[in-house]
């Protein structure tokens, strides 16, 4: 039986937000607008019996649903009404697909696959994670799932959302945990036909077979021999040409929304807290660190740490992913940590120095006072008037730390500064750490941009090179919103000036 569907989202769908309606696209929130219209508040939903076959209907309340991820009725503490994942709303979500809709020529469909659980080894698993731009289009996190956009006219929302997933199945989720169901894919997640993912087979094929492009990233070549997924392409559409769908994506998700900034914001200011606090400490090991940062990340709000963290004392810092953080603590060394949390699927990524012992000697403080005058100037460039893009923002650092290192009696003839600085000073982020893959690092830097900024330094214990900073690592990285005329960190509560590093063990 079919749940009782209020117009009221599809209204919404097609007119834009509607005032005063909790969570517009949720069944729950459909419900309970119908509770004011004095419909039932009951809401009857369809089971399968696994042992007869039988259908058999029952009701249950909004908040005894149970769904594969978080929603506003059973999860109040983690979704404002409104929202599909935290931050961003069903009217983002329908935003991003008509956005994407409208890039695509006249009859393209985009077909996006969801990502697979990955096992640790054996039957154990790791926590699943959605693919990136899966989760971008549509805030669906679960697997055997798969999302067809199809272009429906020129127009601003002229597309269908097909969403194929798992339907309930109770004796199933008894053992893997609850997931959302075909009805939840219409009345949560706003799919305007769901269908059941075991059936993709028949479903694709219809879809496929008027379309004039299909772009997708489903591989449809495995050491030269066609997949499945291309077989039942081109049994649906021999001619049909296929495009990447990651270029177009890359161009919506490079520009970062008030929400999206916001959610980083988020992540960086408790993440950048939690360091500063970790600054305060004594440490005597890495792995005791590296906890204690995980540990409070999560505690202190962000859904987790948002990658394997860096925590490498002394020399185990010019390791640039040093993460094996299973080291002895020395007082008379700084550490490296390479951190950050994640909030509503977007990260934070932040780097900092600092001496174990609450003062930097006279050695360390010239090195790293060196990588910060460089990271302060390049950071104060990330704004869309100063018309930079990363590479050149990278040629900006390197001429830095080559003027700074000759200072404090560095050669930096030949090969110098590739050894001492082996990495780009920036990346993308949001909601991977190294976000938008292969969007490139050419395009100017515009509002709306999400950078790394991390000059590092690494010296080998080498007769190379001034033998007091030898085994010395220093990296400092925020992550920064580019604004037009000013940068915004997102990262600033994590201290770096040498005073207030200090000042925190006063
Ligand atoms: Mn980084």
């Amino acid at each position: 039986m079919k749940l009782p569907r209020c117009i009221a989202a599809r209204l919404a769908r097609q007119h834009g937000p509607i005032h005063g309606l909790t969570t517009p696209y949720s069944q729950l929130a459909a419900a309970s607008l119908c509770a004011r219209r004095r419909l039932p508040q009951k809401i009857t939903v369809a089971y399968s019996s696994w042992w007869s076959g039988r259908k058999y209907a029952t009701a249950v309340s909004a908040t005894e649903l149970q769904f594969g991820q978080p929603v506003h009725e059973t999860h109040p503490h983690i979704l404002k009404a409104g929202e599909i994942t935290p931050g961003i709303t069903a009217q983002e979500y329908h935003d991003r697909r008509a956005k994407l809709a409208l890039s695509l020529p006249d009859g393209a469909v985009a077909v996006l696959a969801a990502a697979e659980l990955k096992y640790r080894s054996g039957p154990v698993f790791f926590p699943f994670r959605q693919e990136s731009n899966f989760l971008y289009l549509t805030g669906f996190s679960e697997p055997e799932a798969m999302v067809v956009i199809q272009k429906t006219g020129p127009r601003h929302g002229d597309y269908t959302f097909h969403l194929l997933c798992r339907p309930k199945d109770p004796q199933a989720e008894q053992w893997s945990g609850p997931w959302s169901g075909l009805q939840a894919a219409q009345d949560v997640f706003n799919a305007d036909v769901a269908g059941d993912i075991s059936n993709v087979e028949s479903i694709l094929p219809p879809l496929v077979k008027g379309a004039t492009w299909i772009y997708t990233d489903i591989e449809m070549n495995k050491a030269g021999h066609p997949t499945d997924f291309a077989n039942l392409v081109r049994r649906a559409n021999s001619t049909v040409g296929v495009q990447r769908l990651q270029p177009l994506v890359n161009r919506l998700r490079a520009i970062k929304s008030s929400a999206e900034i916001a959610n980083m914001r988020k992540a960086g200011q408790i993440s950048g807290r939690v360091i500063s606090d970790a600054m305060r400490r004594d440490w005597k090991t890495e792995k005791e660190l590296e906890t204690f940062l995980n540990y409070q990340f999560t505690v202190s709000g962000c859904d987790g740490p948002a990658y394997v963290p860096v925590v490498a004392g002394g020399p185990r810092g010019c390791g640039i992913h040093y993460v094996q953080n299973n080291a002895m603590l020395d007082r008379d060394d700084m550490v490296l940590v390479d951190a950050g949390g994640e909030y509503g699927a977007y990260i934070t990524d932040i780097s900092r120095t600092w001496p174990l012992s609450g003062r930097f000697s006279p050695a360390q403080r010239d090195l790293y006072l060196a990588v910060l005058k460089v990271q302060r100037s390049v950071v104060s460039l990330c704004r869309e008037s100063s018309g930079m893009t990363l590479d050149r923002l990278h040629r900006i650092t390197e001429d830095g730390l080559r003027d700074q290192l000759t200072q404090l009696g560095f050669d930096m003839s030949g090969n110098a500064l590739q050894i001492l600085f082996p990495h780009h000073v920036g990346h993308y982020v949001g909601l991977d750490v190294h976000d938008v893959p292969g969007y490139g690092r050419h395009h100017p830097l515009k509002s709306g941009h999400c950078v790394t900024v991390e000059p590092g330094v690494y010296v080998p214990k080498d007769e190379r090179w001034p033998k007091h900073f030898r085994g010395m690592a220093v990296r400092i990285e925020d992550s920064v919103c580019v604004d037009d005329d000013s940068p915004f960190i997102l990262t600033t509560e994590a201290v770096k000036e040498v005073e207030d590093i200090e000042a925190l063990r006063d």
